[in-house]
C-alpha cells in the first residue's frame, strides 16, 4: 500500500523500544546495492509466502548508485505490508554496516536478514522464525551443509572452494562460539531483536553473521537447511577485495582479547624472521659487511611486522596517531629489544648465575613481553588528556 520512510533513531534500538512489536512479527532486512532488476521478484516472493502466516515489514538498506530506491518505492505500492527504504548517501561499513543499520531500524520481535538477489528463498522466512520460537533459540541460521541443504547457486568451482576454505578457517578459529553453526558464511538468518546489541557490532565487509555470533553470543542457536539459489538477475558484488576484508575481519574478531592479541603479536614477530633472513642473505651477497647487514635486515623484519600488526591486530586503534609516528615508535621499540637483549643476558648470567641458554631464553621472553606491552601502551593506546 504505502512506502514508509524510516529514519534511523539517533540512539538506535533504545529509541525503537517504545513501540510495542506484535508477538512473533518479523522485520525482513535486505541490504541492496544496485539490485533494481531483482526487487519486484523478491517482493512478489515475500508476498506469496510470508504475510499470510506472519505479520511482516521489509526494510531495505540501500547503498545503490542506480535507481533501486525508486524501484523499491514503486513496487511497495503493490505490497500489503510496510516496505521501507533506508538509502544511505555514505555507505559506511559497506554491506555489514548496512545490515547493522537495518537491525537498528527493525521494530519486530524477530529480524530476518536476507540478500536482495533472490539467492535466499523467502519461503523459508516463516520457518526460520517458527524454528526459533519452537526451540527457544535467539539465532536461527540457514545452512547449506546439513541434510536437505545445498549450495546449488554458488557459481563455479572457484567460488565453491573459496566458500569451503573460508568456512573451515572460520570454524577452526572459533570452535566454541560457532558450535551448532555449520554454515557461518551464511548471509540468511533470523535473530531475536532482544539478542542484538547493535552498539558492539563492528562489521568489516560482509560477514555480519560472524559478528553477531561472536560478539553478541546468542544463547541458543538453531539451524534450518536451505538450498542456495541462483541469482535472479544482476551481478555478484563479491570480489577478491571482499575476501581480504574478510580475513582482516577474522583477525580482528579473533584478537579482541589481550591474550589472543599477544599470541598474534608473537606469531607475527616469528614470521618476521623470513624477511629478516632473506634481507641478510641479499645484503651479504651484495658484499655488505655483516654488522651493517644485520642492522639493515632487522629493519626489514620490523617493517614486515609493522604492516601485519597495523592491519591485523590494531586496526581499530590507529586513529589517534599518524602512521609515521606509529612506525617510528614501533621501530624504536623493536630495535631497543635488540640493544637490551645482550646486557640482559649478561645480567642473568653474571648476577643470577644462570646458564647461557636459559638466560637467552629468559631474555627473549622478557624483551618480547616488554615489546608487546610497549606496543599496546605507546603505539596504539589512545593518548590520555593531560591531567593538569
Ligand atoms: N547496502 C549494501 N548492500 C550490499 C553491498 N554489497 C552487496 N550488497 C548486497 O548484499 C547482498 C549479497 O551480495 P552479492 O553481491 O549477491 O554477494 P554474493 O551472494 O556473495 O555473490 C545483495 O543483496 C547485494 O545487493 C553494499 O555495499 N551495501
Ligand atoms: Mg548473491
Amino acid at each position: 500500500m504505502t512506502s514508509h520512510e524510516y529514519t534511523v533513531p539517533a540512539d538506535g534500538l533504545a529509541a525503537a523500544e517504545g513501540s510495542v512489536p506484535e508477538p512473533g512479527a518479523v522485520t525482513i532486512v535486505v541490504p541492496t546495492f544496485n539490485e533494481s532488476a531483482n526487487i519486484r521478484h523478491l517482493l512478489r516472493q515475500i508476498t506469496a509466502s510470508v504475510p499470510a502466516r506472519l505479520p511482516c515489514e521489509v526494510v531495505f538498506v540501500d547503498d545503490s548508485t542506480d535507481d533501486t530506491p525508486e524501484v523499491i518505492r514503486d513496487a511497495a505500492r503493490d505490497c500489503a505490508f510496510p516496505v521501507a527504504v533506508l538509502h544511505r548517501e555514505e555507505p559506511a561499513g559497506g554491506l555489514g554496516g548496512a545490515v547493522v543499520e537495518g537491525l537498528r531500524a527493525a521494530t519486530s520481535d524477530w529480524i530476518v536478514v536476507m540478500d536482495g538477489d533472490c539467492q535466499h528463498p523467502p519461503s523459508l522466512v516463516t520457518e526460520l522464525v517458527a524454528t526459533g520460537e519452537r526451540r527457544g533459540a535467539g539465532l536461527v541460521v540457514t545452512s547449506r551443509y546439513i541434510a536437505g541443504g545445498s549450495r546449488a547457486g554458488l557459481a563455479g568451482g572457484y567460488r565453491v572452494a573459496v566458500s569451503r576454505g573460508a568456512t573451515w578457517l572460520t570454524k577452526a578459529l572459533f570452535p566454541r562460539r560457532l558450535r551448532g553453526i555449520s554454515d557461518p558464511m551464511s548471509g540468511f538468518f533470523a535473530i531475536r531483536r532482544s539478542a542484538v546489541t547493535a552498539d558492539v557490532l563492528r562489521p568489516l565487509g560482509y560477514k555480519i553473521l560472524l559478528e553477531l555470533a561472536v560478539r553478541n553470543r546468542p544463547r541458543q542457536v538453531a539451524e534450518v537447511p536451505f538450498v542456495f539459489q541462483d541469482r535472479y538477475a544482476g551481478e555478484s558484488k563479491s570480489s577478491a577485495r571482499e575476501g581480504f576484508r574478510f580475513l582482516r575481519h577474522l583477525a580482528g574478531l579473533r584478537t579482541a582479547s589481550p591474550v589472543a592479541r599477544m599470541i598474534g603479536f608473537g606469531l607475527i614477530g616469528a614470521s618476521g624472521f623470513v624477511p629478516n633472513l632473506v634481507g641478510l642473505w641479499a645484503l651479504i651477497a651484495l658484499g655488505v659487511h655483516y654488522v651493517p647487514a644485520e642492522i639493515l635486515a632487522n629493519q626489514l623484519g620490523v617493517a614486515w611486522n609493522f604492516l601485519l600488526i597495523e592491519h591485523l591486530l590494531f586496526r581499530d586503534r590507529r586513529g589517534h596517531r599518524r602512521w609515521w609516528d606509529r612506525l617510528g615508535r614501533f621501530a624504536l621499540l623493536a630495535n631497543a629489544d635488540l640493544v637490551l637483549r645482550i646486557p640482559l643476558i649478561a645480567l642473568f648470567v653474571d648476577r643470577l648465575g644462570m646458564g647461557v641458554l636459559a638466560a637467552t631464553a629468559l631474555a627473549l621472553v622478557t624483551t618480547f613481553l616488554l615489546r608487546f606491552a610497549g606496543t599496546e601502551a605507546l603505539v596504539y593506546l589512545p593518548r590520555r588528556k593531560p591531567a593538569r
